[in-house]
């Protein structure tokens, strides 16, 4: 790799040949090129190293550790009983999962040390992959997927628009820069942007009374009363932040564009909810198949509030945490056909609940149209439905309530194989990993 000049020195470097993986680390470099997600993703590792000369090999192993852009967490020694060997150090390093593997490799290659193990650490096995254990851990799941966007689609109405995409980049550059615990930066929105947002929002208050479900109308009426939600300005996500964490023990953090499902999901598993904060382009304010603020705000913000659809919206994160990609793509199926383009029976009525549909008027008056195929929600079947994302969808499922889906949810979540059970704790914003083998 590029990172083969910083290598310790040549002079005592032994052959590769002599070079051989252990179990371990057959492991570590087969879940890394499974998948890039997991070689980028930070991680923690211990390291046993017998060293055969004095503490002056410390500063050496210190300086890998640093040329592999790892950080020492925990650092101990104590002389060895081996013979040839004066002193075994313990060390213990957060680094990504490539930079692991070339470090033991680079280590390995030193005559300085009679032995380089890499202990089993909390992520370091195939049992349990790595996912992000604490909300700060989210600070790494932000990886975008790359379609529909205004540089790179001929499509999108902002193709053509070079303001347009600068103000997207000048946005996104503030999500690549948040860290948890940062308060989420305002946005001065142009009056193009809050012209685009009243539009919606008035479409939204003519629609939502007749076709929307009542715990969406329930915390609207909320947010209009805290000053959030009013039709001339854009809601900034900090103070929708501070009104969700009030009601549900939800936050906000800004993302730069639609992220992947594995990262996208794993935040829920924290009650976190990844935000886009651009604006779409005020030549299609009625539908856009990307996500943008305005989804974000009148379409997922109102039922993150509500304390059913929170619980739900945290479960599939959860049950996404360690997943195999084919488990993903059935978890973001479900998001898909549930938080996204749900329908709900209220008294015989077919009620919208999907943000997708109470953000685009255009797709929530074709859903409760007669030209959609409806069906009702079972997890089984509809986390195999193929879907498409850029047009109104054909098939819509309908749940009977949210108790009910997430009822069903659950049961289904259960056949799902993993070897290990989680569980948020609130008091730390840990994810717990109950190994069940
Ligand atoms: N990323 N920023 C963002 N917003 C979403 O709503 C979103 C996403 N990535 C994936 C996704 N939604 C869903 O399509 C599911 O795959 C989870
Ligand atoms: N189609 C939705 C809208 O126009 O508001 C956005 C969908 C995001 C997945
Ligand atoms: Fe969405």
């Amino acid at each position: 790799g590029h990172l083969a000049d910083a290598d310790i020195g040549d002079d005592d470097a032994k052959g590769d040949e002599d070079y051989t993986l252990t179990e371990e680390e057959v492991i570590l470099q087969n879940a890394a090129s499974e998948s890039s997600e997991a070689e980028q993703a930070l991680q923690q590792a211990a390291l046993l190293l017998h060293m055969r000369d004095g503490m002056g090999s410390l500063a050496r192993i210190l300086k890998t550790i640093d040329n592999y852009k790892g950080c020492v967490q925990h650092l101990e020694t104590c002389p060895s009983q081996v013979t040839g060997v004066q002193f075994d150090a313990l060390v213990k390093v957060s680094m990504t999962r490539i930079n692991l593997i070339q470090l033991i490799r680079s280590l390995r290659q030193s005559t300085a040390f009679a032995g380089v193990n890499l202990l089993t650490e909390n992520n370091i096995s195939s049992k349990t992959p790595w996912f992000p254990r604490h909300a700060s851990d989210l600070d790494n799941c932000n990886h975008l997927m790359t379609k529909y966007e205004p540089e790179l689609d001929m499509n999108h109405p902002g193709f053509a628009d070079k303001d347009y995409r600068e103000r997207r980049k000048q946005i996104a550059e503030i999500a690549f820069a948040y860290k948890y615990g940062d308060p989420i930066p305002s946005i001065a929105y142009t009056e193009i942007e809050n012209g685009t947002w009243q539009r919606v929002f008035n479409t939204v208050l003519d629609l939502m009374p007749k076709h929307a479900c009542r715990e969406y109308k329930a915390a609207f009426e909320k947010l209009q009363a805290a000053d959030i939600f009013v039709p001339h300005r854009i809601p900034q996500l900090e103070d929708v932040s501070s009104f969700l964490r009030k009601h549900t023990g939800f936050t906000l953090r800004p993302a730069a564009g639609l992220l992947t499902a594995r990262d996208f999901l794993a935040s829920l598993a924290f009650r976190v909810f990844q935000s886009t904060q651009y604006v779409r382009h005020n030549n299609s304010p009625f539908h856009t198949p990307e996500p943008d603020c305005i989804h974000e705000l009148l379409g997922h913000i109102p039922l993150l509030a509500d304390p059913s659809f929170a619980q739900f919206s945290q479960e599939i994160g959860l049950a996404s945490l360690g997943a195999s990609d084919s488990e993903i793509e059935k978890l973001s199926t479900v998001y898909w056909f549930t938080v996204e383009f749900g329908l709900c029976k209220e008294n015989q009525q077919l009620k919208a609940y999907g943000a997708a549909l109470l953000s685009s008027i255009g797709e929530l008056l074709h859903a409760l149209s007669d030209k959609p195929e409806l069906r009702p929600f079972e997890p089984a079947s509809t986390s195999v439905q193929p879907y498409q994302d850029q047009e109104y969808q054909p098939i819509y499922y309908v749940a009977e309530t949210f108790e009910d889906a997430k009822d069903k949810f659950r049961r289904w979540v259960s056949t799902m194989s993993r070897p290990f059970e989680v569980r948020f704790n609130p008091h730390t914003e840990r994810v717990e990993v109950l190994d069940s083998v």
